[in-house]
């Protein structure tokens, strides 16, 4: 059996999955409505949970005695299960209620313990993680997954059978109460930008938990439930596990949801479990996240076979779009967010080749696939915010085929997209709008295929600018002065090179991203929708790590302000201890710019205090035999071209700082005009 779902599930139903499955966990989690003073009843749990193994929490827990070979321990479960799901990083911070735990992690030998500086980091570090993984699968084709095993979940029989949902997971372990609430901030961006990342909860025993022990990290009110709860809004299913017996399956209840979501999901993992013992039979069984299906069967006619159903469905819809794509002279395609979180970046690359139409992203939608013009790229179009050339040419269009779309504020140019309904088709993971109508469970996985095959090659009549709104010109500038922003960009443009991963931060830095020509191979990785500053200081260790595992060497590179580096600054240390090799671009601007753009130029509140980012890998590196780094100060922009242009800086041997300075008010013209439209748009 494969635990699959065939759900109808809409992009912004996942509350409704998060309903769903609360009231399942309510019931094993509430003491009224689970027996749990009754665990006589329950064989298993009688023998090796909450009555048995409830003791003080110390070593001895973590070896209990040796298992039937058919079986293994619910902890080395949850281990298997994320190494079947190509998770080889756990990241968190220990504590008390997870220790025994974390020795079966560190016995494991598929998945490492990334210890961080704090929970909040570790979250990032989770996404980040997940976000690279999915885009190094994404360019791969279905059944090509390179070094698949047979028997991992991603892949069955050797070909990936994957047909909705996603493949890059990312997990995280924290302790009770303290630890999980610290990471919450990290688990809501995660939900708001569609990541799965599976966040464990070290929590104590089962057996304390019902006696209400006035434990540490505890409200001191008896509640052992409240931090789930808080947890409630911000993942799309949870696991309070309280019984032996069904640990397992609530395992795999909300992996599958958080592959199926492309959201966070939580399972606590009580003292007491981690050592009961479960069949290892299950473990064969792996994880599919299947395509969404028919939702509601009763509309069914009398007699008629669902999978008949839902082909006719499909042809009817792809019957549609055909319609009004052979009426239209000039389609385009637009590609956003979700293309990526949903691992179809393959599939539309095979669209716009077999049409051979430009194709543009959004801000979030950036290297979703290659980026080069022979590839049919135009540009990046967020409404107001576009190039005017690109947006001249994007918006004469007149049919949009929108692949993925999350149409946020900054993505979208504060809400200035200017294509007419009718003229727009969009494809979800899981429904479809053609003009006014609206397919519910049809999804871009079923429908990206079909139209590949169906839908005519067109000819172009309008061509975007040969830069495709993309700052690739540097403008001319006084070499002993700090570096325009202008000028910035484009110099980086430059620096890239193929396969790099390109990490921006909140602020001047995604702006300014949004106009830099990114090379073929690269990733683009940036939190446009929640943007949570400091974010990209975990990310990027994620991103470092996820990189490793790729087939060919590539560098990270972040961009991060002054004023977001020192919210998560510690994880550089992380970074440090496993010997990473990011190259840190910091853009000393002396404050929050990005702010200042939007109110409040001049305001004290928009100032920080000033860091010496010289000595900050120093500082960060001291161990006996500290790892070689590099600290690079561009005062000007004749010293950053001298830098950019050192082939020691390129290479990426080891980690680097860059400081650039730059004017407190010089902002990139993207961030410009999106400080305008913000203005405006909190005024009203
Ligand atoms: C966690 C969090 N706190 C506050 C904010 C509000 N905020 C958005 S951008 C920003 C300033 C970023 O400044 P900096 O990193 O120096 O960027 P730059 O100067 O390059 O614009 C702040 C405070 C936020 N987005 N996230
Ligand atoms: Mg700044």
């Amino acid at each position: 059996m494969l635990y699959s779902v065939t759900v109808g599930l809409r992009d912004d139903d996942a509350a409704e999955w998060a309903s769903s499955t609360r009231s399942h966990t309510l019931a094993t989690a509430s003491p009224s409505l689970t027996p749990l003073s009754d665990s006589a009843n329950h064989p298993l749990e009688h023998s090796h949970s909450a009555s048995e193994t409830t003791q003080p929490l110390n070593r001895t827990m973590s070896s209990p005695g040796q298992l039937a070979g058919d079986q293994v321990y619910l902890g080395t479960y949850l281990l298997d299960r994320l190494a079947q799901l190509d998770v080889k990083c756990l990241f968190g911070v220990p504590g008390d209620f997870n220790l025994t735990f974390l020795d079966l992690v560190e016995e494991h030998p598929e998945v490492q313990w990334i210890g961080n500086c704090n929970e909040l980091n570790a979250a990032y570090a989770a996404d980040g993680y997940a976000r690279v993984k999915q885009a190094q699968i994404n360019s791969i084709r279905e059944g090509e997954q390179a070094g698949s095993k047979p028997g991992h979940a991603t892949t069955h029989g050797g070909k990936d059978k994957t047909q909705g949902g996603v493949r890059g997971l990312g997990a995280l372990l924290t302790t009770f109460g303290v630890g999980e609430l610290s990471a919450v901030n990290g688990i809501a961006g995660a939900y708001s930008e569609r990541v799965p990342i599976l966040h464990i909860v070290g929590v104590p025993s089962t057996k304390l938990q019902k006696s209400k022990a006035l434990l540490h990290h505890t409200l001191g009110n008896g509640e052992f439930t409240v931090f789930e709860q808080a947890s409630a809004g911000i993942t799309c299913a949870r696991a309070f596990l309280q019984r032996a017996e069904e640990a397992a399956q609530e395992i795999d209840r909300v992996l599958l949801a958080a592959l199926t979501t492309a959201r966070p999901a939580y399972v606590t993992l009580p003292t007491d479990l981690v050592f009961v013992p479960v069949p290892k039979k299950r473990l064969e069984d792996p994880i599919i996240p299947m395509r969404v299906g028919f939702e509601d069967k009763n509309v069914l006619p009398t007699g008629k076979k669902v999978e008949e159903e839902e082909k006719n469905r499909l042809q009817f819809v792809v019957g549609e779009i055909e319609r009004l794509w052979n009426d239209a002279k000039e389609p385009i395609i637009l590609i956003d967010a979700c293309a990526i979180r949903y691992g179809v970046g393959h599939l539309v690359r095979d669209l716009v080749h077999a049409t051979g139409v430009k194709f543009y992203t959004t801000p979030m939608g950036r290297t979703a696939i290659d980026e080069d013009p022979s590839n049919g790229f135009g540009g990046v179009y967020v409404g107001e915010v576009t190039d005017p050339k690109v947006k001249e040419v994007v918006e004469k269009t007149d049919l949009a085929l929108m692949v993925g779309s999350l149409k946020s504020d900054f993505n979208t140019g504060e809400f200035s997209y200017s294509f007419p309904t009718e003229q727009t088709v969009e494809l979800h993971s899981d429904h479809t709008l053609v003009q006014y109508a609206h397919y519910p469970s049809i999804s871009f996985h079923q429908l990206l295929p079909a139209l590949t095959k169906v839908l005519k090659h067109k000819p172009h009549v309008t061509h975007p600018p040969s830069d495709r709104g993309l700052q690739t010109q540097i403008p001319d500038g006084d070499a002993d002065k700090v570096v325009s922003q202008a000028a910035f960009w484009p110099m980086m443009g430059k620096f890239f090179e193929e396969g790099d991963i390109v990490v921006a931060e909140t602020g001047t830095s995604s702006f300014g991203m949004i106009s830099t020509p990114l090379p073929k191979g690269s990733t683009f990785v940036s939190q446009v929708l929640w943007g949570s500053i400091g974010w990209t200081g975990g990310a990027t260790l994620g991103a470092l790590l996820a990189a490793k595992e790729a087939p060919k060497p590539r560098r990270v590179i972040l961009f991060i302000g002054d004023g977001s580096l020192q919210l998560t600054v510690q994880e550089v240390a992380t970074m440090v201890r496993l010997d990473l090799k990011p190259i840190l671009v910091v853009l000393n601007n002396d404050g929050y710019t990005i702010e200042k753009k939007i109110h409040g130029e001049t305001a004290g509140y928009n100032d920080i205090s000033s860091w010496n980012w010289q000595s900050m890998l120093d500082f960060f590196n001291a161990y006996d035999q500290p790892k070689p780094t590099r600290s690079w100060l561009a005062p000007t922009r004749r010293e950053l071209e001298r830098i950019l242009a050192d082939d020691e800086f390129r290479k990426a041997d080891r980690i680097q700082v860059l400081e650039v300075k730059m004017d407190k008010l010089d902002a990139p013209v993207a961030l410009e005009k999106q400080g305008k439209l913000s203005a405006e748009l909190n005024a009203a």
